[in-house]
């Protein structure tokens, strides 16, 4: 994973602050025990249902997502119905078209949000991260921001839209204000989201709506804290 990380630093698609966000990633997936815990199933299941549910779903890209997993990027999005979006914090023309190469690379057909496309703008937002496609996050209903920062999901949660993430620190501001935080890496909670996404397809709508209604995201995010704390307390007795 590092090694993706840094080969796509080296060609524009990562952030120099993105390779920071990948350590900060590493460290809290050691205090999981690098697995994905029973608190990132019940994460990931409520996030299909509401991609199911959801009228408008797009899939938020930023350096990092993009380098480490751009074919599941891609799945996901025909999956759900959800188009891609590249919208990044520390914007430029060379970053927006080297992802858009890689997305395209990968399997994508329509990829929202390059140059001009970022037309609207998300308010209450300094950074270049609230420019986005009015086709797109603006219009949306649902946005799948993964390893976002804080600033901008308070934003999108404040214009109403449902937010769900993925982000290894249970504590960030991401996590913690997201509508549904998955806590896991990006790596294996990919593939299991895809999966539950096309498992609810073909499930009725009434009962993605109970599983939905019934998830709690605070109280996910305490199991997440209590499991940690509890692996940390087995760990140190042996
Ligand atoms: O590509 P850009 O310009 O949009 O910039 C992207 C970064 C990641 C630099 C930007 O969004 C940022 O600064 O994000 P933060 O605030 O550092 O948040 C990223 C979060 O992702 C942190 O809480 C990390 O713990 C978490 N994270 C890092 N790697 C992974 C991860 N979570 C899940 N899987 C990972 N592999």
């Amino acid at each position: 994973m590092r090694e993706r990380v840094i080969e796509g630093y080296e060609h524009s698609v990562v952030a120099a602050a993105g390779l920071i966000a990948h350590g900060r990633g590493e460290a809290f997936d050691y205090l999981i025990g690098e697995e994905s815990g029973p608190f990132a199933a019940s994460s990931i299941t409520a996030s299909a249902c509401a991609f199911i549910l959801a009228e408008r779903p797009v899939v938020s890209v930023n350096g990092n997502v993009a380098a480490l997993c751009p074919s599941e990027l891609v799945e996901l999005s025909e999956a759900a119905g959800a188009p891609l979006e590249i919208n990044l914090f520390y914007r430029t023309a060379e970053r927006e078209q080297a992802i858009e190469r890689l997305l395209r690379s990968s399997g994508a057909r329509n990829v929202l949000g390059v140059g001009l496309d970022a037309s609207a703008v998300i308010p209450e937002l300094g950074s270049e991260r609230r420019r986005v496609d009015p086709r797109g996050i603006a219009a949306a209903d649902l946005v799948f921001v993964p390893l976002e920062d804080g600033d901008r999901t308070e934003a999108l949660v404040a214009m109403g839209k449902r937010v769900v993430t993925v982000d290894l620190n249970p504590l960030s501001r991401t996590a913690q204000r997201a509508s549904i935080t998955i806590v896991d890496n990006i790596l294996r909670a990919l593939p299991a989201l895809i999966r539950e996404v096309r498992r609810w397809a073909q499930r009725p709508r009434s009962e993605a709506v109970q599983v939905l209604d019934a998830f709690d995201n605070r109280g996910n995010l305490s199991s997440c804290l209590t499991f940690i704390s509890e692996r940390l307390h087995t760990l140190a007795q042996s």
